[in-house]
C-alpha cells in the first residue's frame, strides 16, 4: 500500500488500482483530499500495469461534498475542477465505489468517473440548495444527462437524498453490489475491461438533454408548482437556471453558466446564512459540561399524560420511531377522541401515499391508551402534557414521583412554567427536565430541552440523544418564563398589538413579517389558532381588541371572521369591521393613530426580539447565540436564509439596532431598554458571532 498523503492511499490489486480516501468525518473534499486524489489518479493513470481504477472511501460514507468549512477562504492545492478533469480524462476506466451518502461535490466526483457502483444502503444527492448554493462542479450539467431534466430539477431544488435502488433505476448507479463493496467494485472494474466497454463520459450523453430541448414549459410549470415552497429563497431559482443552461447551452458553456451562478450565490448573504445554520445546528448538540461520552439512559417505553392535541402529537414522534407509548387521559371520551385523532393523522398521511397502510397499524399497535397513571410504572420516560397551570402540573408530578420507576425521566411539556418549581413536587428533581415540543408536535422540528437547576447530566444527554432519535433538533435552554422561543415571541406580540392601536392595521403588520420571510404574521396566526383560545365569555370586559372581537363572535378562521374576513375557501381579506373596532378602541383608550411605515413595523417587532435574545444570553439561559437562531428557525419558521434573529442582527449591524432601540426607549419607554450585552458588544465593535 502506497500512501499518497495523510488521507489517500493507492494500492494495486493486480491490474486494478484502488484509490482509497480516509478523511473523517465525511471524506469532504478538503485541500488534502483534492491533492490526494489528484496525485493518486496521476500515478494510477501513468502506471502501465494498471488497467482500471476504483475510487472508494473508508469510514461511514463516500465523499459527502465540498468541505464547507473551507468556503470563503483562499483556496490551496488543486481545484476540484482540476481533479475532476484528471479523473474524467483518465486513459482507463474509473469506477466510483459508493457507500453511505454521496453528496454534492462527492456526487460530482462520482459523475466524472466512467462508472458508479454502490451498496444497496447508499444514498445520492445534490443538497447544495440547502446551503443556499447550487452544485458548482458540473453537477447541474451532468446530472440531467443521466436522470433527465425533470428528475434533475427535483433533485437539485429539493436536495433530497435518493436511495440506492431509485438511483440505480435512474441510471445514476450502474450496478448495486451486495456484500463487500471493495471486492465487488474491483470485480466490476475487471468486467468493464474484459468486455471492452467504453470510457463513458457523462458529459457526452445528450439524448435526455435533447428530449427537453424546445420545451420551456417544463421549467415554467416547475417554477409555478413550487413557487410557494421556494418563496424568498434565491438558490432554487438559480438551480433551475443551471438546468435550463444544460438544455440550452453546449456543455462547456453550461459549465461556465453554472460557475457564474454558483459564485453569485456563494458570495451572497443567503448562502452565508444557510451555511451558518448548517454548523449552528450541529453546534447546538454540543453541551460544554455534558461531554459526548456522558452515559445515557435507554428509552424503550414512553408515557405521555394528556391525549389532547399536544399529547397526541408528542406521542406520534415516539410511535414513528418505533418506541411504544402509553397515553393517559382522565376521561374515557377524551382518551378515545385523542387516540382517534392520532389514527386519523396516520390515515391521512397514508392516503397521501406517504405512509404504507400496514405502517399505520404498526404504529397504532405501539400505542396503549389508559386512564390509569399507574400504568406508567415501567416507562423510562414520562412526558406530561396537561393543562398549563402550576398547581395541576405539581399535582401530576407528585403522583408520578410515587409511581415512576427509579431513574425514569420525568418531563414536562410546559411552555412557560418554572421547571424547578415543578421538580420540587418530586423527591427526585435530578430526573426532572422540560421537553418543550412545538405545535404541531409531530411536525415541528424544534425541541426545547429545559435544564432545571438539579437536572442530572445523564438526563440531559439522554434528552439530547432522544431528540435526534425522533428527528428533532434539540436545543438546551435554561429555566425562565417562556424559555428562549416564547420569551422572545412575547416581545414581538406586544409590539404587534401596540402597533395596531397606533395606526398600522393587522394586515400591514402581517404583510411586513410575511414579506420578511416568516410563514405568517401574528394576526393571521391568531385567526388560525382561534381568537377565543383562553377567552372566557363570563369574564370578558372589552379590555383588548381581541376581547372585543370575541364578544362580537369573531373567533377566527373557524367561523369565517376574526382579525380578517374569510371566504368559504378560507381566503383572508382585510376586515372593515375589525378596522373600525381597532379605531374605536384606540379612541377609547386615548391612543393617537398615525401613519406607520413598513420599516418601523419591522424594527418595532424584530429589534425587541433581538434585544431579548441578548438578555437571554446575558443570563445564560441559552448557551450560544446560534442556539437561539436554531430555536427560531425550527420552532417559529424564521427564514433560514436570514440565519435566525441573532445572525440577522449581526448582518443588520448591532450599532444600528442599538441606536434604534434607544430612540424607541426615549419615545415609548423601557420596553425597549437595551440589554447590557448589546451595549457591550457595540462598544467593543463586536457581534453575536464573536461571543
Ligand atoms: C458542495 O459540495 C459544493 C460543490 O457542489 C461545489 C464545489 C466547488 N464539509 O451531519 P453530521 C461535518 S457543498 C465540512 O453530524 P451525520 C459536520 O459539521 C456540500 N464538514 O453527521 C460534523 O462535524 P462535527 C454539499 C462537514 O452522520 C460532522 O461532519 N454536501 C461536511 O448525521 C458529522 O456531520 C452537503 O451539504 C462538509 N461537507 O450526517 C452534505 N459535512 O462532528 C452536508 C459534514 O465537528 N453533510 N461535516 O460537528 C450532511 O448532510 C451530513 O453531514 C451527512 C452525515 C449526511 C453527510
Amino acid at each position: 500500500m502506497a500512501a499518497i498523503n495523510e488521507v489517500t492511499d493507492l494500492t494495486n490489486e493486480g491490474d486494478v488500482a484502488v484509490v482509497t480516501l480516509n478523511s473523517p468525518p465525511v471524506n469532504a473534499l478538503s485541500a488534502k483530499v483534492r491533492e490526494g486524489l489528484d496525485k493518486a489518479f496521476e500515478a494510477a493513470d501513468a502506471d502501465a500495469s494498471v488497467k482500471s481504477i476504483v475510487l472508494i472511501c473508508e469510514g461511514k460514507t463516500f465523499i459527502a461534498g465540498a468541505d464547507i468549512s473551507e468556503f470563503g477562504k483562499a483556496m490551496t492545492g488543486p481545484s476540484l475542477q482540476d481533479v475532476q478533469n484528471r479523473i474524467e480524462n483518465a486513459s482507463k476506466p474509473v469506477v466510483a465505489a459508493i457507500h453511505g451518502t454521496v453528496l454534492g461535490g462527492g456526487l460530482e466526483v462520482a459523475l466524472v468517473a466512467h462508472y458508479r457502483v454502490a451498496v444497496p444502503t447508499a444514498k445520492a444527492g445534490l443538497p447544495e440548495v440547502n446551503l443556499g448554493l447550487l452544485p458548482g462542479a458540473g453537477g447541474t450539467q451532468r446530472l440531467p444527462r443521466i436522470v433527465g431534466v425533470e428528475k434533475a430539477l427535483e433533485m437539485v431544488t429539493s436536495g433530497q437524498h435518493v436511495p440506492a435502488k431509485a438511483a440505480h433505476a435512474m441510471g445514476l448507479f450502474d450496478e448495486l453490489i451486495d456484500g463487500d463493496l471493495r471486492a465487488g467494485a474491483i470485480a466490476f472494474a475487471r468486467k468493464i475491461v474484459a468486455e471492452g466497454r467504453p470510457l463513458k463520459k457523462v458529459r457526452d450523453l445528450n439524448d435526455k438533454i435533447d428530449a427537453a430541448k424546445g420545451k420551456p414549459e417544463i421549467f415554467a410549470d416547475f417554477r409555478k408548482a413550487n413557487a410557494r415552497k421556494f418563496r424568498g429563497f434565491l438558490a432554487p431559482e438559480y438551480n433551475i437556471q443551471t438546468i435550463e443552461a444544460a438544455v440550452n447551452e453546449p456543455f462547456e458553456q453550461g459549465l461556465k453558466t453554472e460557475r457564474k451562478l454558483f459564485m453569485e450565490l456563494m458570495t451572497g448573504p443567503q448562502s452565508a446564512a444557510q451555511r451558518y445554520v448548517f454548523f449552528a445546528e450541529r453546534q447546538a448538540a454540543k453541551i460544554p459540561d455534558v461531554p459526548e461520552d456522558t452515559p445515557t439512559l435507554p428509552i424503550k417505553k414512553v408515557g405521555v399524560i394528556g391525549a389532547g392535541t399536544m399529547g397526541g402529537g408528542i406521542s406520534m414522534n415516539f410511535l414513528n420511531a418505533g418506541i411504544p407509548v402509553t397515553i393517559i387521559e382522565a376521561k374515557q371520551e377524551n382518551l378515545e377522541r385523542g387516540v382517534g385523532v392520532i389514527r386519523k393523522n396516520y390515515e391521512n398521511t397514508a392516503k397521501k401515499g406517504r405512509l404504507k397502510p400496514e405502517d399505520v397499524e404498526t404504529r397504532m399497535g405501539l400505542l396503549t391508551p389508559s386512564m390509569n397513571l399507574e400504568d406508567l410504572a415501567d416507562c423510562d420516560l414520562i412526558i406530561e402534557a396537561v393543562f398549563e397551570l402550576m398547581e395541576i402540573k405539581k399535582d401530576v408530578f407528585g403522583k408520578l414521583d410515587k409511581i415512576a420507576k427509579p431513574g425514569a425521566i420525568l418531563a414536562t411539556n410546559t411552555s412557560y412554567l418554572n421547571v424547578d418549581e415543578i421538580a420540587q413536587a418530586t423527591s427526585r428533581p435530578e430526573s426532572v427536565i422540560g421537553l418543550h415540543f412545538f405545535s404541531p408536535a409531530n411536525v415541528m422540528r424544534l425541541l426545547e430541552i429545559v435544564r432545571g437547576e438539579k437536572t442530572d447530566r445523564s438526563v440531559i444527554a439522554t434528552a439530547m440523544k432522544l431528540s435526534k432519535t425522533i428527528g428533532k433538533v434539540g436545543v438546551l435552554v435554561g429555566v425562565c418564563f417562556g424559555f428562549v422561543g416564547n420569551r422572545m415571541l412575547a416581545q414581538r406580540q406586544r409590539e404587534a398589538q401596540k402597533l395596531i392601536l397606533e395606526g398600522a392595521m393587522p394586515w400591514d403588520v402581517d404583510r411586513v413579517l410575511y414579506d420578511f420571510g416568516l410563514p405568517m404574521g401574528p394576526f393571521a396566526m391568531s385567526d388560525l389558532a382561534g381568537l377565543d383560545i383562553g377567552w372566557d365569555p363570563a369574564k370578558t370586559s372589552s379590555s383588548t381588541v381581541r376581547e372585543v372581537l370575541c364578544e362580537m363572535d369573531r373567533r377566527g378562521q373557524k367561523n369565517g371572521k376574526g382579525f380578517y374576513d374569510y371566504d368559504e375557501n378560507r381566503n383572508a381579506k382585510p376586515s372593515p369591521v375589525t378596522e373600525q373596532v381597532i379605531r374605536d378602541f384606540a379612541a377609547k383608550t386615548g391612543v393617537n393613530q398615525r401613519d406607520i411605515d413598513d420599516q418601523e413595523i419591522l424594527e418595532r417587532t424584530l429589534y425587541p426580539m433581538v434585544n431579548e435574545g441578548a438578555k437571554i444570553l446575558e443570563e445564560g439561559k441559552a448557551i450560544r447565540a446560534s442556539d437561539i437562531d436554531i430555536v427560531w428557525i425550527n420552532g417559529y419558521g424564521w427564514p433560514v436564509y436570514r440565519g435566525g434573529p441573532m445572525h440577522w442582527a449581526d448582518s443588520v449591524g448591532l450599532d444600528k439596532i442599538l441606536a434604534r432601540l434607544k430612540q424607541f426607549q426615549n419615545e415609548m419607554g423601557d420596553d425597549f431598554k437595551p440589554s447590557a450585552l448589546l451595549e457591550k458588544l457595540v462598544a467593543e465593535g463586536k457581534g453575536f458571532k464573536d461571543l
